[in-house]
Order: structure tokens, then sequence, then C-alpha cells
């Protein structure tokens, strides 16, 4: 059949591979056209290749989604998530529950497409990792999924160095990530290919949906650069596949990618965007909105598929599925599991570390030998104390791993002790992460390790969490623990001004749903932070730490740093406990805090020092508890905190004082810019006693 466009139907429907192919592509159609929102184009085109990963390559086991061994199918171009809701319903993908329990009943059902983009149905808008099984990693964002992906071959290197032993391959997966022209625009697929290139991560692989056709049009308006070359420049392999309906050359292409060692695979995959539409083919208005009813009756027709019928099954799809990846996937993890049986009777103690990191769990005294300072005025850096305690967690916690993005000697973030070593081609178990200077990329790896259940942490200067802000909200998203560990919090490297002061980042971190923002006061607090943290399975964090020394409150006079578990916790009262103000103060004011409470006390009022490094914790505090910290009746009260004042008014009232910054700060030495910014105990002593008057 010829139709407007010149598209030749497929000649022979009958046969499987096609026929799943088809389901694949007309459930996609009419997904999108029942929900009147959605992206046809692209699943349209790129079904032969899914078909193909999935059914021919992927050693993946349907009915057990996070078998550790399996390899990772990563969807970047997250808008074309009827790819993945098609082929996990036409693989009966199962369920799997919060507590790594496989249901009895499958992850995405026919109805769940029918019910495509609609409340609570498991075939949303975009792949959310947590919400549908199968689903490796939350995309949508573009770039992410690819960026993330690196991270998941760093993870994949590092258990197998971990682990494996002599006939013991008990990690050798691959990960497989899908891409389009958006992705590879996006900077933080470019930080990413470079560093897997560096790193010559063998296990991954990058298919590229090479379309020409974006949202506003041909890639002619703004991508026209040789992007083969490009990954060449990187260190990848790179091949091509001029038909994305042709099976076995893209088949072929994958078995390169599986034999090539010492670098990563990119696939140049030539597509067509809605490959069959005879009005629609390769035009944007194929991308993103429904192809329209009598569009999909032509479109249904070049492919040989019964026009009228809708979310059409035919006889045999689900069967050639099962006889494919199902057969293929449940001997691979049989084979799997009888290894991992003679694994753990030779090597227990490594089979239980398996067991526990599957589960998010820590091991037996994985907080042993946590430093406790005491007393001294002239303290102790945030970010030194971090160091401290990194270095003890990941000696404690072998999967405990971490870098910083060139920053490390100013993070405080290496890891130092005996055999750490630095993670690279030729030291695929080294603990140190050395990024470059990569931020975003940093943190969708990072996410990508925490998806693959190792703990990990990526670090640089508060400042640039701007840079990894988009992964870091990802991570909320996923409800990953990712954590993110940075230092120079706020003007302590006062020299280096308005570029490196951090002032909005505290209030636009504590926005994100989700995330743990602590901000510890002194060094019993870092250690307080981090075993907080530590303990959260399904959280991240982000810790900001101070550059300067702060002193190290002397915890017989004032309260334990374990307060720090309710979020903002009394640090310091006056007697009776009956306070007329309270200062609320975060970091490197909780000891200016201190100063101008012990001088009001001096004064005969009776003020009370509240030391908050995490509002999230403590909003998750009853009632009760935060009834006493912040007594309702004591309106008195001023928030003390070098960053942005917006939001204190919760903790301070509408008629409450907040010493803080509305100004970017300035360059100057750090002494300069606290009596410039009025973070001197007196300030705060002045503003105390205003509240008392305006009573
Ligand atoms: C970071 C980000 N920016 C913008 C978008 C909105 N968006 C979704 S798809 C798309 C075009 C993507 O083009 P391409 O990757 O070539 O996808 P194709 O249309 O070829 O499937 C855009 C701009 C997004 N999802 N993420
Ligand atoms: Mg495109």
């Amino acid at each position: 059949m010829s139709t407007a466009r010149g598209i030749v139907a497929n000649s022979t429907p009958a046969q499987p591979d096609q026929l799943c192919v088809n389901t694949i592509r007309t459930l996609s159609m009419d997904a999108v056209q029942q929900a009147n929102s959605g992206h046809p184009g692209t699943p349209m085109a790129l079904a032969p290749l899914v078909y193909t990963i999935w059914n021919r390559t992927l050693r993946f086991d349907p009915e057990n989604p996070i078998w550790p061994n399996r390899d990772r199918f990563v969807l970047s171009n997250g808008h074309a998530s009827m790819l993945l809701w098609s082929v996990l319903h036409l693989t009966a993908v199962q369920a799997v529950n919060g507590s790594y329990e496989t249901l009895g009943k499958p992850s995405v059902t026919l109805d769940d497409i029918r019910r495509f983009r609609q409340l609570d149905s498991k075939a949303p808008g975009h792949p959310e990792y947590h919400w549908v099984s199968g689903v490796e990693t939350t995309t949508g964002p573009l770039g992410q999924g690819v960026a993330t992906s690196v991270g998941m071959a760093i993870a994949e290197k590092w258990l197998a160095h971990h682990f494996n032993r002599p006939s013991f391959e008990i990690f050798d997966y691959n990960i497989y990530a899908v891409c389009g022209d958006g992705c590879l625009m996006e900077g933080v697929a470019s930080e990413a290919a470079s560093l897997a290139g560096h790193l010559g991560l063998d296990n991954l692989c990058w298919v590229y949906d090479n379309n020409h056709i974006t949202i506003e049009g041909s890639t002619r308006l703004a991508f026209t650069e040789d992007v083969e070359t490009r990954f060449l420049g990187y260190g990848w392999n790179v091949l091509r596949v001029g038909d994305a309906n042709d099976l076995e050359r893209i088949e072929n292409a994958l078995d390169i990618f599986r034999r090539t060692k010492g670098r990563p695979t990119f696939i140049v995959l030539d597509s067509h965007i809605g490959y069959g539409a005879p009005h629609k083919q390769d035009t944007a208005a194929a991308h993103g909105e429904p192809l329209g009813e009598e569009e999909i009756r032509l479109a249904k027709r070049s492919y040989g598929w019964p026009e009228q019928e809708k979310f059409f099954v035919p006889k045999g799809v689900y069967e050639h599925f099962a006889a494919g990846i199902g057969q293929r996937g449940a001997a691979a993890r049989r084979k799997w599991l009888q290894l991992f049986d003679a694994y753990r009777a030779k090597y227990p103690d490594l089979a239980t570390e398996i067991d526990l990191l599957e589960r998010r769990e820590l091991p037996v005294g994985w907080d042993r030998n946590l430093p406790a300072f005491s007393a001294d005025p002239k303290g102790l850096a945030g970010r030194e104390a971090s160091g401290k305690v990194l270095n003890v967690l990941a000696q404690n916690i072998p999967w405990f791993l971490g870098g910083s993005a060139d920053l490390g000697p100013s993070n405080k973030t290496t890891l130092t002790f005996p055999g750490a070593g630095d993670f690279q081609a030729d030291n695929p178990g080294g603990k140190n992460l050395h990024f470059g200077i990569r931020e975003h990329a940093m943190a969708a790896i990072v996410n990508g390790l925490s998806l693959s259940k190792l703990r990990a942490f990526g670090a640089t200067f508060f400042i640039f969490s701007d840079y990894a802000r988009p992964a870091i909200r990802l991570a909320a998203v996923m409800e990953l623990p990712s954590l993110f560990v940075f230092t120079h919090d706020a003007m302590g490297d006062g020299e280096d001004g308005p570029t490196h002061q951090p002032v909005e980042h505290l209030a636009s971190l504590r926005a994100i749903p989700g995330l743990t923002t602590l901000r510890p006061g002194d060094a019993n607090e870092v250690v307080e932070a981090y075993r907080y943290v530590m303990q959260r399975r399904h959280e991240p964090a982000v810790l900001a730490l101070s550059r300067q020394p702060l002193p190290t409150l002397d915890r017989s006079k004032y309260a334990p740093a374990s307060g720090v578990a309710q979020g903002a916790y009394v640090l310091a009262d006056c007697p009776g406990g009956n306070p007329e103000v309270i200062i609320i103060a975060s970091g490197s004011e909780v000891s200016l805090a201190v100063e101008a409470h012990e001088k009001l006390l001096t004064e005969g009022i009776r003020s009370r020092v509240v030391s908050m490094p995490s509002w999230d914790i403590f909003e998750h505090q009853p009632q009760a508890y935060r009834d006493s910290v912040l007594p309702p009746n004591v309106t008195a009260r001023v928030a003390v905190e070098q960053a942005s004042t917006f939001g204190w008014e919760r903790y301070v009232g509408t008629s409450g004082q907040v010493v803080g910054m509305n100004t970017f700060g300035a360059s100057a030495p750090l002494k300069e810019l606290q009596r410039k910014f009025g973070f001197e105990p007196d300030h705060v002593v002045g503003a105390a006693k205003q509240q008392l008057r305006r009573k």
C-alpha cells in the first residue's frame, strides 16, 4: 500500500516480531488518543528498538523486576513513556511493593494503558520510579536519564569489583539507555558522556533516536553539530543503524556493544517520528499531540492492522514475549540464584552485604567510632568535621562512596584511609569518585548510584548546588537516599564575593518536598546530621557546611547535639525554662545566637536559643514537641541565618525579626561582612530587645 507520503506498509504483519512491534505502536497511538494528551510519534518510531532490546537482548526477568543482576533499561526521552508502558505490560512485568515483595499482579495492566495519564493509572505521563515497578529511574527532564545511567554503570563496575570472585560473576549486568535529540542537547548529557568515556564504561550503551525532530520543528533550527564525532571525541565506540525498522541490524549493533571492551557504546539510530502516519510522519506534529482518529486509522492500515480495533493485542503477542524475554530472563535469574546460593556458602559475609545493601540497610557497627568533639571555643569547620565523619562511615559501610566535583580538598570529602583509592577504569573498586567540574552530572550520577543501591554522596560548594538542582529534585521525586555535601555554605569565603556566597539556596532547597536539608551548627551537630541522614532509606539529604571554624559548644552546659534528629531543639535556655524571647539559628549563626543569649541573660532578659539545623525534620515532629521548642505564647522571636530571610516568618511570625540576607553579599574578609550585614552579638541582642519592646 502506498500513502500520501509514500510510506510502504510492513509486508508480513503475521510475523510474530512485527506483530509485537506493531502492538507497541498501536497501543501507544490509542492511549495518547484516548487521553487526548501525550507523545505518540516516538513510540511509533522506536517500537522496533525497544522490542529488540527487550525481547532479544535484555537479561531481565519480568517475574522479578528487582533481581540484583538484571540489565537496566532507561528511557531517557521520558515523553515516549508509552514505549515503556507497552513493553512492561506485554512482557507481564510483575508489581513489587516497598518491602521488595512481588505482589502477584502485573505492574501495568491493559486497563492502566487505557487510562494513560489519568489519576492513579500505572501508566502516568512520564516514567516514575517507585510508582511503577520495572521503571529503573524517573525521566522526563531531558538528559537526566542518560546522565543517571552513567551512575548505574559506575555502580555495576564497583559492585562487580567488590563482590565478584573467581567463578562467581555475581554482578555482570549492562545498562541500556535510549535518548533523543533533546537529551543530547542538554549539557548534563555531555558532562556525563565525557566522564563515561574517560572511565571506559563498557557496560553502558546509549541508543540515540536520530529523527531530526524536536518540538519546534527540524533540528536544523538549533542542532546541527556532528554528534557522532562528538562521541568519538569522548572516547565512545560509535555505531550507526541507518534504519530504525531493521531488527537484525539493531540486534547486531547491540551484540557489538556487548563484545566491545574498554569503552561505552553509542548507537545512532536513524528513525522516522510518527512512522506509518501518512500526514504526520517526520514532522513535529507527531511529537506531542494525539494523531487524530483518521490519521490513526491510516497508520494502522499502513501496518496491516485492523483499523477499527483499539488497544488491540493480537493472539500470540503475549506468548511471543513470554518465549523471548520471559524464558531468557527466568533462566538467567534461576542460574544466578543458584550461583548466589553457592556464593553464600563460600562467602557468607559478602552475601550478607548484598542482602543488606539491596534492602538499603546498614551493616552492624555502621556508626562505630564516629567522632565526639570536646568543647573548644576555636572549634572546627563544618567541612572538617564532615571529612572526619565521612572517613569513618566509608570504612564502616563498605558500599558507601562518593566524591566531589573537583573540590575535594576544599570540601574535605576525600577518603584518605588506606585502600580507599580513586575510582578509575583500572581501579573500579576505588571509593573516591572524581566527577570533574560537572556538578549536574555528578548529582544525576549519585542518583544512579543510589538507584543501584549503593550509598553515595556528591560534593561541591553550596553556591554551585544550583548547577545540580534538577537532579537533586529528581532524587526527592524518586525518594532516593542520595547525599549532597555542600560546603562554603554562607559568607565564610568572604573575599570570593557575591558569586560565591549562597543566599537563596537554603530557602530554595527547603522548598523541595521530601528533601532533608541540614545546616549543622558545630562539629557535634555535623556528626548527628550524618547519623540521622544515614538511617534514612528513602530520602535525599543536603548538608550545608561551613568553610570557617565554628566553636564546638560545651555540651555539658548546653543541650546534647542529638537534638539534631528532631530538626530543632532547645540548645540554651533561661533558668526555669520560661523564655520571653526566642532566638532561632542554624549553622554558623548558632554560636552567635548563644553569645547574644548569654549577654541577654546577664541583662536579666529571659532568652532561649533554638538550634534549628533542619526545617524539614522539625516539621515532621509531633505538634507537642514543636510547641515545647517554640511555645506559641512566646511571640518575641528572632531568627539568625546568613541566608535569604525568605520563609522565616513561618517560625518568627509576621511580627518577628530575621537577621538574614536580602542582597548577594560582598567581597571582603568575613569579619567585615559579619559587621556589615549584622551578624554580630550586639546586633542580635538589639533585635531581641526590639522584639520585647514591641510587646
Ligand atoms: C529539560 C527539559 N526541557 C524541555 C522539555 C520539554 N520537552 C519535552 S520533549 C521535547 C523535545 C524533545 O525532542 P527529542 O528529544 O528530539 O524528542 P522527539 O520529539 O524526537 O521524540 C521538549 C523540548 C523537557 N521535557 N525537559
Ligand atoms: Mg528528536
